[in-house]
């Protein structure tokens, strides 16, 4: 029993650095200048930094996950975020005005 225990525990361990370099964005945050607010504030055109080992520094639209949506933002507006994905899409889900 003992033995089952900690080897579903080192089960998980292994698997969990793996998942973690793909998909933890949920701790990926990075900054950049909103370009553009659209859908008020459900998308936003950000020209964002560096996010290492998801992309390099483009600009490019968001969604906004609904718990994240602003509406005190608008073009010109220095942010923080955190992106996670969401089939496929990177989606904000933290966000605050710097
Ligand atoms: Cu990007």
């Amino acid at each position: 029993m003992l033995l089952l225990l900690s080897l579903s525990f080192a089960a998980c361990g292994a698997a969990r650095p793996a998942e973690s370099t793909v998909a933890s964005p949920e701790s990926t945050s990075t900054t950049g200048t909103i370009k553009e607010v659209r859908k008020e504030g459900a998308v936003l055109l950000v020209a964002h930094e560096e996010i290492p080992g998801v992309m390099p520094a483009m600009t490019m639209p968001f969604q906004v996950d609904a718990k994240a949506r602003r509406k005190d933002l608008k073009s010109g507006d220095r942010i923080r975020f955190s992106i996670a994905e969401r089939e496929g899409l990177y989606v904000i889900v933290k966000l605050e005005r710097l």
